[in-house]
């Protein structure tokens, strides 16, 4: 649907083509089966019906990524009060896999139309949404891409809305490369290491790397959150001096990195790179101790989540990819703003 979803933001007003589907918003879909999850139908609302009640459910509240996301949600929803209602859920921390898991089941004894999804683990959450698939649910999954194998191991089809994260972070990785010498020591700071995007990031800033000589010396999962890696990156940088940059899979961790880079006392010497383009980010960035991050537009990834669950509740066929634009964030993207 965007023929160029990775693209630098310079200046920032000037490239926001977010490329939304307008739906015209009429359910008016009439009949449909509920198919017992293997993705061809999907339940179509009667003429009649109530409201449908969409649930999005994210990860950590506590990581800002989300909450801009439910932010997007929230206004859309209110713009749009008359057409379905909203349930907004998450969990305490990332790693609160099985909350999750019981989420989607609470969602499905409640009955809701349909669940929007970025799931904390991209094999784990398989089931559950086959689950809700059973149960007659639409399931779209955002953000972070279920696994394709699961999905086929278990039967259903469900629709993703979401960046090509390798292909973003490789633009971050790219813009760092700029300033380090082949042969130049970096550490990274993982994500889950059983989420999808996750691995995507590691890969796109190994391609980053390899194709400028720089070597990775050190890479370790920090799970997404700011605390492990901070610790971590202190680790690190007692243990390999000589590091140049950390390249951190998100914000949340690139805030852990610098908070132990200005513990070095090295602020200046190590670069941090991040992802997401949460607001502490860009203070750093602006004041030059993070170098650069991504914007993925969490807000609009959750609208179009919804937008699509709206019209494979009309009876729409879902597509099966949909690939959502990132922008390099940088301080001269941040100052043009
Ligand atoms: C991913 C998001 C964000 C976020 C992370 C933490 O799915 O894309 O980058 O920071 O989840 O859960």
């Amino acid at each position: 649907m965007n023929p160029n979803p990775i693209r630098d933001r310079e200046p920032r007003g000037g490239v926001r083509a977010w490329p939304f589907l307008v739906l015209a918003l009429t359910l008016a879909g009439c009949g449909g089966g509920k198919d017992g999850g293997g993705g061809s139908s999907y339940p179509k609302l009667a003429a009649t019906a109530s409201k449908p009640r969409i649930a999005l459910l994210m990860k950590s509240l506590a990581n800002e990524f989300f909450a801009t996301m439910a932010e997007g949600a929230r206004r859309h929803q209110a713009g749009h009060a008359e057409v379905y209602d909203l349930i907004i859920n998450g969990t305490k921390d990332e790693r609160d896999l099985s909350r999750q898991v019981a989420l989607v089941d609470e969602m499905i004894a409640q009955g809701v139309d349909a669940i929007v999804i970025t799931p904390a683990d991209s094999k784990a959450l398989v089931s559950a949404c086959k689950r809700a698939r059973d149960a007659g649910i639409v399931v779209v999954n955002i953000d972070n891409k279920l696994d394709d194998q699961v999905l086929a191991d278990q039967g259903i089809k469900v629709p993703f809305v979401g960046p090509d994260n390798r292909a973003g972070v490789r633009r971050v990785g790219e813009f760092l490369a700029r300033r380090l010498k082949p042969g130049d020591p970096v550490g990274m700071l993982e994500g889950i290491r059983t989420t999808f995007n996750g691995q995507q990031r590691r890969l796109g800033f190994e391609d980053a790397m390899k194709s400028a000589g720089v070597t990775i010396i050190d890479s370790q999962t920090a799970q997404w959150e700011m605390e492990p890696a901070n610790r971590i990156a202190a680790a690190m940088l007692g243990e390999h001096p000589q590091i140049k940059a950390l390249l951190c899979c998100n914000d949340n961790m690139a805030l852990g990195a610098l908070a132990a880079v200005k513990a070095a006392g090295r602020v200046g010497e190590v670069w941090i790179v991040g992802f997401d383009n949460i607001a502490a980010i860009q203070s750093a960035i602006k004041d030059g101790s993070v170098l650069a991050t991504a914007d993925q537009h969490g807000d609009q990834i959750a609208v179009y989540g919804i937008e699509l669950a709206l019209k494979m509740l009309r009876g729409e066929s879902p597509p099966a990819d949909t690939t959502t634009p990132v922008d390099l964030i940088t301080a001269e993207s941040l100052r043009s703003k």
